[in-house]
């Protein structure tokens, strides 16, 4: 039977699917969770109660917004603040206000994969902040950090907050802030969340709550796969399961196959065989420390200006620069 031996994508979507699901053990990237559908389910998780990361970082920058927006604007210039996936902006929305406040002259530039949370922020910033000049900018992060690069003339601050960055393994992550340096000049900052180690009873009901929310979100990608690519997945015949490691600070996220089940992709047109207990691994959400964030840092050619925490040290905002 002559192989099959190079097959065309039309997306990078369909080219990891393929990759991660004829891998062994099998994968999936958690940055395919996001749909209109996912982006509605995050916003969920963020409003649970154990999901603890959004309001400890709220109130770090409510408490800190003094300091942090003097840093911001140190020289008195205007300056552009950018920020890296910026959702719904409910958290910068509290420095966005208080630089207002303080007649600072700054432009605000979100960047995020969806248009639909853009248009929305605007949208939101047009009525509550109107004063802001808002200039969005619709892309993922690599793409949008060749744009920050070219940017005008001004300092730059960029933000990427509720610790995104912790859904990278940590040879990406080095990646990814080696390109952050690259962007910024030597005034500019890097204001960066990191959620902290901390009881590790904490960070596993964060990811495995009770309700099915984060259930549901890790199961989106599965259901995209259905719509997008013609899969015909049963998503009950799959389970949920979180695991934290204490040690290494990694919580990771898996899809669990209950039964023996064969699952056909259309557009792909392959076949995905599953044993019973066989598992897909979907995401990583990483914790730190200080002296893991102080050794990113160091591999990315960047140095830790200060950091801002809650009183449990449970979350942090670094500033980086170079
Ligand atoms: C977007 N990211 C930082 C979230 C996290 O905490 O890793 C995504 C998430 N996954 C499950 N719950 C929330």
């Amino acid at each position: 039977m002559p192989q099959k031996t190079t097959t065309t994508f039309a997306t990078a979507f369909e080219r990891e699917v393929h990759e991660g699901l004829t891998a062994f053990p099998k994968y999936l990237s958690s940055k395919y969770f996001y749909d209109e559908v996912g982006d509605k389910l995050f916003q969920d998780i963020m409003a649970m109660p154990e999901y603890y990361l959004t309001d400890c970082e709220f109130n770090i920058l409510d408490a800190n917004k003094t300091a942090i927006v003097d840093l911001f604007a140190s020289d008195g210039e205007p300056f552009s603040l950018f920020e890296l996936g910026a959702g719904d902006g409910k958290k910068t929305k509290v420095l966005l206000r208080h630089l207002v406040e303080r007649n600072i002259r700054f432009d605000y530039r979100p960047i995020d994969i969806s248009q639909n949370a853009l248009d929305q922020l605007e949208t939101a910033l047009h009525k509550e902040l109107p004063e802001v000049d808002i200039n969005p900018l619709q892309g993922t992060y690599f793409d949008t950090l060749r744009d920050i690069g070219e940017s005008n003339g001004r300092r730059k601050v960029i933000l990427f907050l509720g610790s995104n960055i912790g859904n990278l393994l940590h040879p990406q992550a080095v990646e990814f802030l080696k390109n952050m340096r690259k962007v910024i000049n030597k005034n500019d900052l890097i204001f960066m969340g990191f959620d902290q180690k901390k009881n590790p009873q904490t960070i596993l009901d964060a990811y495995n709550d009770k309700t099915g929310i984060t259930e549901a979100f890790n199961k989106n990608i599965l259901a995209r796969i259905n719509k997008e690519m013609g899969g015909d997945f049963n998503l009950d015949n799959f389970l949920h399961w979180e695991v934290y490691d204490p040690q290494t600070g990694t919580a990771k996220s898996y899809l669990v196959s209950k039964v023996e089940q064969v699952a056909y992709i259309d557009r792909l047109d392959l076949e995905v065989p599953f044993k019973r207990w066989e598992t897909i691994h979907t995401e990583i959400s990483q914790k730190y420390d200080d002296a893991v964030v102080q050794w990113l840092a160091g591999k990315a050619g960047l140095e830790i200006a200060t950091s801002f925490s809650d009183e449990e040290e449970s979350y942090k905002d670094y500033v980086f620069t170079k």
